[in-house]
């Protein structure tokens, strides 16, 4: 990307005679996103350039997302929609004079927005939005939605790449990955647990994380963004997705393992907020997957950060070097951790539960 494109991508989207300025933001590891100040048309924007080699089909993407929110507008949904802009020919997707597609969303006026939350509160708050996000999908066709990223939840696709990895790795990677290889095996049959029930499938986010939330300076959530994997699937990808970013008090790529861990007060505000949106809708199977489901999500990232580090980081922006391998490192730690308290965390999502459903 380069200015010349940007420029190229605002006048697409917003005409030709504009007076405009633009701020690089977000810290998405996949596409590039700019905040655009339109001053003539007194509004902001988000503008974005699509990573093509994560979303091959960006057109399968926004027909999602399109599907989505024509869906939810009608509907008793409470927070802003990330309605995608169009441009004069009617698309939602610009392709530059590089090749690069663009696209645009309306800005939302928020006071916060973070990798972190910031207490028992938000993870409560969070955990109804991502909740009714979902409920208020209810009903929406599946067949409705394309597959974006095919088997994007699929443990045992997730492993079976891992291992192709390992075969093609280079000696001093899989060297550093060895130990963290060796903690990771014994959770692999976690699939195969969680394959044996059969649960309905919901409209997920699968990508229900804090970054993705925008908050009022109340305390509200003013939005979920990022709709950009909204695919079906069960129930327990967005709770885990949600027990993986919520309740450890550092963030995913935090390198000092020992602050790594379930803070149980986060837990149960989640697991609170969650079932006060979707009590007496999800069944008595998925509620029973819920905590295996965290433990398998937190699994899953861990193999995706490990297979991005012996493939010399191909998928996730990093930093560093290592940054594929401390990320790995940290989910490995905290599904420790979650294996830990298991009975506990099991009990906590028991009694919630039934308190709903009373
Ligand atoms: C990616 O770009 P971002 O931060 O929204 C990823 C998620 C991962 C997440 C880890 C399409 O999301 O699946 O869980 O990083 N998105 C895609 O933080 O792979
Ligand atoms: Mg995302």
């Amino acid at each position: 990307m380069n200015e010349r494109t940007l420029h190229e991508a605002v006048q697409a989207f917003f005409g030709d005679e504009l007076v405009w300025s633009s701020r690089r933001i977000g810290e998405g590891h996949i596409h590039q996103t700019w905040r655009v100040e339109v001053s003539t048309l007194h509004r902001a924007f988000v503008l974005q350039q699509v990573n093509q080699s994560v979303f091959p089909h960006p057109e399968a993407v926004m027909g999602n997302i399109l599907e989505v929110v024509t869906w939810l507008a009608v509907r008793d949904y409470p927070m802003r929609l990330p309605v995608p802009r169009t441009l004069p020919d009617g698309h939602t997707l610009f392709r530059d004079s590089e090749g690069h597609l663009w696209r645009a969303f309306p800005w939302f006026e928020h006071d916060s927005s973070a990798a972190m939350l910031t207490g028992p509160e938000e993870a409560f708050e969070g955990a109804h939005a991502y909740g009714t996000l979902a409920r208020t999908l209810d009903g929406l066709p599946s067949t409705r939605l394309h597959e974006v990223i095919p088997h994007f939840h699929d443990l045992s696709h997730r492993i079976a790449q891992l291992a192709r990895a390992i075969t093609e790795a280079d000696e001093r990677r899989l060297e550093l990955a060895r130990p963290w290889l060796d903690r990771i095996r014994p959770w692999f049959d976690l699939a195969e647990r969680l394959a044996r029930t059969t649960l309905p499938t919901r409209i997920c986010h699968n990508d229900a994380k804090p970054s993705n939330l925008l908050w009022d300076a109340g305390g509200r959530v003013v939005a979920i963004i990022d709709f950009d994997t909204i695919m079906p699937n069960p129930i327990w990808c967005d709770f885990g997705d949600m027990v993986r970013s919520f309740v450890s008090p550092v963030p995913e790529d935090e390198p000092d393992l020992q602050l790594v861990g379930v803070e149980m007060e986060m837990y149960r505000a989640l697991v609170e907020g969650f079932f006060e949106a979707v009590g007496g809708w999800i069944t008595l199977p998925e509620i029973q997957s819920l905590t295996d489901g965290a433990l398998a999500i937190v699994l899953e990232q861990a193999i995706r950060f490990l297979t991005d580090y012996l493939e010399a980081d191909v998928y996730y922006a990093i930093e560093y070097e290592t940054h594929n391998l401390v990320r790995a490192s940290n989910q490995i730690t905290l599904l420790e951790d979650l294996a830990a308290r298991r009975d506990d965390l099991l009990r906590i999502v028991r009694r919630t539960a039934a308190q709903t459903l009373l």
